[in-house]
């Protein structure tokens, strides 16, 4: 059941001032999926422990993407039937704690409509599953970083397409967009699309029993463990940096699954890998 659409991040904002100007912690979370009204329910972003890249310091291009891939494959693995209760928690709607807010379209949903049937919100492979062929068991297609609750006819449209500008309105998701090959997320969510792809390409190296997960600069790359576009991935990177919602979703991850997305953390590593 979808009961809102929380876009209205700047009132947040101006109530984490005024609450600053009080003296009080501010909890609230500003970012695009923080509704209007939001009251803390979830704590402010806090920033990776200390140590945790000291294996990355100093280091750049491949060296960098080697050591950041050796720190974040130090991680709990869950299973796929796990994954509902840890987006229940990692994508909470931050002015409803019994919803979450549902990818692409911004809208929020309750916990409980989580399942199958139309209306109801599902498990979305941002990185799709196909490419690489990976499944559900437990691995890359249970990683929570790039799973996330999305509506499930909107998750259906998307399907396993590449990501690329251009195409039509999407049916219940109006600010992305798709044609036969690609899909084009709304401009709220463009950079968070982009690291989860990132994360993905450099937790997955092949050096365990998983695919190794890379992109490339082309879309219908089927089942091969590519993913594009990397140009367009790129720049969305840059015209959307980390939320505060997104960085307190990796803060949650942290805690379930151990593992960061060293591009939330550290921005600028994109540029030095990609
Ligand atoms: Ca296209
Ligand atoms: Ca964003
Ligand atoms: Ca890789």
């Amino acid at each position: 059941m979808v009961i809102s659409k929380p876009r209205h991040w700047k009132a947040i904002a101006l109530v984490s001032s005024a609450v600053l100007v009080a003296g009080i912690a501010p909890q609230a979370l500003a970012g695009e999926n923080a509704p209007k009204g939001a009251t803390a329910s979830n704590v402010a972003p806090a920033d990776a422990p200390a140590g945790y890249y000291d294996a990355a310091e100093g280091k750049t291009g491949d060296e960098l993407k080697t050591a950041l891939s050796g720190i974040i494959s130090e991680q709990e693995v869950l299973s796929y039937s796990d994954v509902w209760d840890a987006l229940k928690q990692t994508d909470e709607d931050p002015a409803d704690s019994s919803s979450v807010v549902l990818f692409y379209s911004g809208e929020s949903s309750s916990k409980d409509n989580n399942g199958g049937d139309q209306g109801n919100w599902n498990r979305e492979h941002v990185w799709a599953k196909s490419h690489g062929d990976f499944g559900t068991s437990p691995g890359p297609g249970t990683d929570i970083h790039h799973l996330r609750p999305t509506d499930v006819q909107v998750n259906s449209i998307r399907g396993n397409k590449d990501f690329d500008n251009g195409g039509e309105p999407v049916e219940g998701a109006p600010g992305n967009s798709t044609d036969n090959d690609s899909w084009e997320a709304d401009d709220e969510v463009k950079g968070d699309v982009a690291r989860m792809i990132f994360y993905m390409a450099t937790r997955y190296e092949g050096t365990d029993s998983h695919p190794d997960l890379e992109l490339n600069d082309q879309v219908e790359n089927g089942s091969a463990p590519l993913h594009g576009k990397l140009s367009v991935l790129k720049e969305w990177h840059e015209a959307d940096p980390p939320s505060d919602f997104e960085k307190n979703r990796n803060d949650v991850i942290f805690d379930i699954q151990k593992n960061r997305n060293p591009f939330i953390d550290n921005p600028e590593w994109v540029g030095e890998i990609f």
